[in-house]
């Protein structure tokens, strides 16, 4: 894996009740990038995130997994949390190394517990909502979009909406550059069907008023009656996103792996990158696993500066020193050793004698 800039990362939590498919639409968007020769699934114990024995026995994620996606020129870290409730811990350490949450609604269930229990819990961080499942039977995007609104009382704006539901799901619409794409994987651009042309032009409405809200030049020239360009929109939109003043719609189905390249394009758009800090570095671990074959692996985020193998670095909390042995990128269970990790990005240190979830390391003399 190479390494990518701070603004080329997109670190987002995948959050959601068990079984929305956060896992299926991982996996998904890993295949996309042509980095799987095939689409694994949770029912077969195949996938990328579920590797642990437990979790392909109880088909369901335990431990929250790194999965890096490279997409055009960004990179997406994607922590597949586990829904079930038991493992709510695992959640608030993925939070707070992602720069927003990225929360899965299934199209048939809508919201359910563990899904406005996680929104308490991301408080004012930015957002984005996938409406996933659209291939199912009683699939509703717009009574999944209308509880949304009832339920979290947040500016809900789609973005990307479906086209038919249950088997005759076969695409979506992207509202803001107003094409359409039918098919799996990439899909083919096609024209807007005819039927959808009212909520296009509604959605469209709403996304530009979202938009205007994204700085105050925009808010007066649109309320002054003027048009915004499209890069106003864009950058706008952006703008809004990071702020919470608007979280995204989009619909897709995972297993059937439609709107979810789509998806990967918006992400890499309009979800925030990371904020830089310059200095001395300074970085946060969020979880600990003790693995059987490469021992113990800290997970971390480093927030300031970048992080290098060749020094050692001050365990802040417990004012002890820690040797860098091996430090390396993950993909699931995948690893592949790093010499740096720059401002922003996620990976892993390996066999830190006194280091776990929870510790910050830092340069060692330069506080
Ligand atoms: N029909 C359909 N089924 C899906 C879709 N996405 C996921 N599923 C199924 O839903 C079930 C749960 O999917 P997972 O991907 O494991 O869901 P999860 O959110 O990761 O679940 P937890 O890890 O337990 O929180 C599996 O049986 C999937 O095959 C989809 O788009 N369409
Ligand atoms: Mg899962």
């Amino acid at each position: 894996m190479k390494n990518y800039q701070s603004n080329q990362l997109r670190n987002v939590a995948v959050v959601a009740h068990g079984g929305s498919g956060k896992t299926s639409l991982v996996e998904a968007m890993l295949f996309n990038t042509g980095t799987l020769s095939r689409l694994g699934r949770v029912e077969d114990g195949t996938t990328t995130s579920d590797y642990h024995p437990e979790e392909t026995a109880r088909k369901m994620t335990i431990h929250t997994s790194l999965v890096p996606v490279e997409w055009n020129k960004t990179k997406v870290n994607l922590l597949d949390t586990p829904g079930f409730s038991d493992f709510i811990g695992e959640i608030k350490g993925s939070l707070r190394v992602a720069d927003g949450a990225l929360f899965v609604i299934s199209a048939v269930d809508g919201v359910q517990v563990q899904h406005e229990v996680i929104w308490d819990m991301a408080g004012e961080m930015p957002k984005f909502v996938i409406i996933n499942k659209m291939d199912r039977e009683n699939a509703n995007f717009d009574k999944v979009l209308d509880s949304l609104k009832e339920k979290f009382g947040a500016n809900f704006v789609p973005l990307q909406i479906p086209i038919g539901a249950f088997n005759d799901f076969n695409g979506v619409v992207n509202i803001m550059d107003e094409k359409a794409y039918t098919g799996d994987g990439k899909g083919k651009e096609v024209a807007v069907p005819g039927d959808l042309a009212d909520y296009l032009a509604t959605y469209r409405e709403a996304m530009i008023e979202a938009a205007a809200e994204g700085d105050d030049e925009l808010t007066m020239k649109y309320l002054e009656g003027e048009e915004l360009t499209p890069d106003e929109i864009r950058d706008g939109f952006r703008k809004s996103v990071a702020l919470g003043k608007v979280v995204p719609v989009m619909a897709c189905s995972a297993i059937k792996n439609i709107g979810v390249a789509q998806i990967l394009d918006l992400i890499a758009e309009y979800f925030p990158a990371p904020k830089v800090e310059e200095g001395p570095m300074a970085s946060l671990i969020f979880k600990t696993i003790a693995d059987p074959y490469v021992g113990k692996m800290n997970f971390l985020r480093v927030f300031r500066g970048q992080l290098k193998t060749d020094a050692p670095v001050l365990n802040v909390k417990k004012e002890k020193l820690e040797k860098i042995g091996q430090m390396m990128y993950v993909r699931g269970k995948a690893t592949v050793q790093t010499e740096v990790v720059p401002c922003g990005d996620l990976a892993v240190l390996v066999k830190l004698q006194d280091t776990g979830t929870g510790d910050t390391l830092a340069d060692k003399d330069k506080l």
